[in-house]
């Protein structure tokens, strides 16, 4: 059998599948309560977002367009190099859509502090942040999601679209990665 670290001595897991896939549920229930049945534009912020993306437009139900930013800051490491790129635009025009920006995490906070202001710039209707996982003991900008899966503790962490070096996105789960 295959062990829970997926035979990884670096990983230890933090929040199992089952968990994850709990939290997504009752994320997508209190969006929809205050968002309302109307159309979401979700914005996945790549690449770290794409699987809980996946997950959180399929509990959300009803009409929903999916954008998608490209932005990066860490660079494959674990550490923010406070600069933080946009690799790939939307596609389309938000300009009076209820959007939904969709985090993987919240950490030093200047990845979410700059979209906000990058795509309120484009005049949504509305716009909200919903972030799986938040690590409040790592922040640089005052910055929190409107909606949050987890609060976790200060430690570096991989699966489930967060990586390290590229690798680990696949996991299922999230562990914390010591080297
Ligand atoms: C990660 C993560 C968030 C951001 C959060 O992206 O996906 O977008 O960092 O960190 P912050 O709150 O300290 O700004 P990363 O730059 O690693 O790119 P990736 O998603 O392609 O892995
Ligand atoms: C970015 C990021 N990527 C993977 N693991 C973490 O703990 C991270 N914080 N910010």
């Amino acid at each position: 059998m295959t062990p829970p670290n997926h035979g990884d001595a670096h990983i230890r897991v933090l929040i199992s599948e089952e968990r994850i896939q709990a939290r997504v549920a009752e994320l997508a229930r209190e969006i929809r309560e205050q968002i309302g049945d109307g159309p979401i534009t979700c914005i996945g912020v790549l690449k770290g977002s794409f699987i809980f993306m996946a997950d959180l437009v399929r509990a959300l139900g009803g009409p929903v367009r999916c954008e998608f930013l490209g932005v990066s800051s860490y660079h494959g490491g674990t550490r923010s190099t406070g600069v933080v790129r946009i690799t790939e635009d939307l596609r389309h025009p938000i300009e009076g859509h209820h959007c939904l920006l969709v985090e993987d995490i919240v950490d030093t906070g200047l990845t979410l502090d700059y979209l906000k202001h990058f795509l309120g710039a484009r005049k949504p209707a509305s716009l909200q942040t919903v972030a799986l996982l938040d690590k409040p003991g790592h922040r640089e900008v005052e910055v929190i999601a409107d909606f949050a899966g987890f609060t976790i503790p200060d430690e570096f962490v991989v699966g489930y679209g967060l990586d390290l070096g590229e690798l680990y996105r696949n996991l299922p789960f999230i562990a914390v990665y010591s080297p």
